[in-house]
């Protein structure tokens, strides 16, 4: 008999928020979780061991780029993205749909796949869902996702063609796949038209993946539009599989997508904000080059247990970044992931002890600007 490499345990439900434990080939994650984003392969400014002693487990890391440089068959010689970027636990990477994008000039989308041309030296490139599919096995993810297409929320006319070629698309990848040991995930699109949602998610449910991604949000609508999207989708997919809210990263949207039945998220936030020097709480966000800190003696957050809080104060950090310090991103960074880690991780205690309504309910009073 053969082990299931990958599995999903819903262990706890509370309204509709879930607690479990995806199984993968790299050992289990605990959900709800936040996946820090590793674009080129590494997690900007933050080593592994660092992530590790953070409480990280699962790393995203990006199809688009990795394809462009070094190369997924550079990374297959060398034993496969686990190892090159030595993060011995869960990585998943997306598709390269998304980055496709948002980053590429000139692209241009047909009902076979999308031609662009690289940001990083103008070369002409195809992506394909086959193509897709066959550079994220040879990356060998624990979690890999469908090509799709994300269209601009309100344009329902390009929703429309976008959901047709992504439901394509998602056929085409669960086709050209090859190795058992990755989980693709499909990708519900459709803007913020709930018909197109629930279409969405009717179908891709209808071609049985180990997961689901909720695509297309956190692109410009609003909350309210987000949250309707969520609510619907969550009474549509499957109990007993994991569903994943893409690029999903503040504090606020993590505890409203976990309202709502998400498992996952991804975000650049942390560490992005981190070198743009904010520090990121529960309750709001510090800009660290702000010169009311420059002789404050307390750490950025007095209730963080990271290692930057356990050690430096606001003044040191901000000293790091007027004198333009490399430490300071490495830093802010580790604070930051460390937020959102022990957020999703309190949330997770929450919901198996029957307490995350009054979890949710004190994390929006806290809040120094009202949640919308
Ligand atoms: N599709 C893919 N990746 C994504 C998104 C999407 O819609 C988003 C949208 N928030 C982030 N990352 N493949
Ligand atoms: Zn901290």
């Amino acid at each position: 008999m053969t082990i299931a490499s990958f599995a999903f345990e819903l262990i706890a439900r509370q309204g509709r928020a879930r607690a479990g434990v995806i199984h993968t080939p790299h050992g289990p994650i605990l959900t709800p979780i936040f996946a820090p984003v590793g674009t080129q392969a590494t997690v900007k400014a933050v080593t592994p061991a660092q992530l590790e002693e953070h409480g990280v487990t699962l790393v995203l890391s990006n199809t688009y780029h990795l394809y462009l440089r070094p190369g997924a068959e550079l990374i297959a010689e060398l034993g496969g993205l686990h190892r090159f970027m030595s993060w011995p636990h869960p990585i998943l990477t997306d598709s390269g749909g998304f980055q496709v994008f948002s980053l590429s000039e000139n692209r241009r989308v047909d009902d076979e796949g999308v031609t662009f041309r690289s940001h990083i030296d103008g070369s002409l490139h195809r992506l394909t869902p086959e193509i897709a599919i066959e550079v994220q096995e040879k990356l060998g993810a624990d979690i890999i996702m469908a090509f799709d297409e994300c269209a601009p929320p309100y344009d329902r006319a390009y929703n429309e063609r976008a959901l047709e070629r992504t439901h394509r698309w998602a056929e085409r990848c669960l086709k050209a796949k090859t190795r058992s040991d990755q989980a693709l995930f499909g990708i519900v699109q459709g803007g913020i038209f709930l018909d197109l949602r629930e279409q969405s998610a009717r179908f891709l449910t209808g071609l049985g993946f180990p997961g689901y991604a909720i695509g297309g949000l956190s692109v410009g609508e609003t909350k309210a539009e987000m949250h309707a999207v969520l609510e619907l989708v969550d009474g549509l997919l499957p109990e007993d599989k994991p569903r994943y809210l893409m690029g999903v990263g503040t504090p606020q949207d993590i505890i409203n997508g976990i309202l709502r039945g998400v498992d996952m998220f991804d975000c650049v936030l942390p560490t992005r904000l981190a070198r743009h020097h904010a520090a990121m709480t529960r309750t709001g966000r510090l800009n660290m080059m702000n010169a009311a800190y420059a002789r404050d003696s307390r750490p950025i957050d007095p209730e963080c247990t990271c290692y930057t809080c356990r050690h430096f104060t606001r003044a040191y950090l901000r000293h790091l970044i007027v004198a333009r310090e490399m430490l300071a991103a490495t830093l802010l960074s580790i604070h930051n992931i460390t937020t959102l880690i022990t957020l999703v991780s309190e949330a997770r205690s929450a919901i198996l002890a029957g307490r995350f309504e009054q979890f949710a309910a004190e994390f929006f009073a806290a809040q120094e600007t009202l949640p919308s």
